[in-house]
């Protein structure tokens, strides 16, 4: 049976609830046919995310790596295409630390990208009535740093992996006033559906 590992996002700035996170959950909770999920909450922090995502890919040797960070302002359920070589932000991270441009590593790629069929992704999710689209770039806050990791980390093991933005959901404690939500029911629906197509793709784990 294939193993999913689904991450989500603890809170951060002045967010007490992540909707990667709460969505994370439900996901496990709801499950998918033929599939074994386990999630982990990962931190907002530049220098332990990417400590914490190794150790739990090496805890449960999973087949799928599939990631959730929240994009509190964007409508819609965003799948992004590629992971950049760099850190920056205005804002700090969970430990205070605010990057100035700097390089994830000055050694490995500029961009890489998922591995994943990503249009055949979008295809499905809008077959659900879902607000859906492909993103080409995930930012370089912590999301990014992670999902660089994790496109490193599909070099060296045999994994298929994707970061997904999501929204606010519906009713999110401090989600910003004139700030778009899509309902919980949607994201979950969502994820079950990259995580059913992925896994018919790629039977031969
Ligand atoms: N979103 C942030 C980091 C944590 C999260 O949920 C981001 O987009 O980088």
């Amino acid at each position: 049976m294939a193993k999913v590992l689904l991450t989500g996002f603890e809170p951060y700035w002045d967010y007490p609830v992540n909707s990667s996170w709460v969505v994370a959950e439900k996901v496990a909770a709801r499950g998918v046919v033929g599939v074994d999920i386990v999630i982990e909450q990962v931190p907002v922090s530049f220098s332990r995310v990417h400590v914490a995502l190794r150790e739990a890919v090496e805890k449960h040797s999973p087949n799928m790596l599939i990631m959730l960070g929240q994009s509190g302002g964007s409508d819609k359920v965003k799948l992004e295409r590629v992971a950049l070589n760099m850190m920056d932000s205005k804002l700090p991270d969970n430990d205070g630390y605010i990057p100035n441009e700097e390089p994830i590593n000055i050694e490995t790629p500029a961009a890489l990208f998922t591995n994943i069929p990503i249009k055949s992704l979008r295809a499905a999710i809008e077959e659900q009535g879902i607000s859906v689209k492909i993103s080409n770039s995930c930012g370089l806050y912590v999301c990014n740093r992670l999902y660089y990791e994790a496109l490193m980390l599909c070099k060296k093991y045999h994994l298929k992996s994707i970061f997904i933005h999501l929204p606010f959901y519906e009713g999110q404690p401090s989600a910003k006033p004139n700030k778009p939500t899509m309902p919980q029911n949607d994201m979950v629906k969502a994820i079950q559906t990259i995580i059913e197509k992925i896994n018919d793709k790629y039977r031969e784990f």
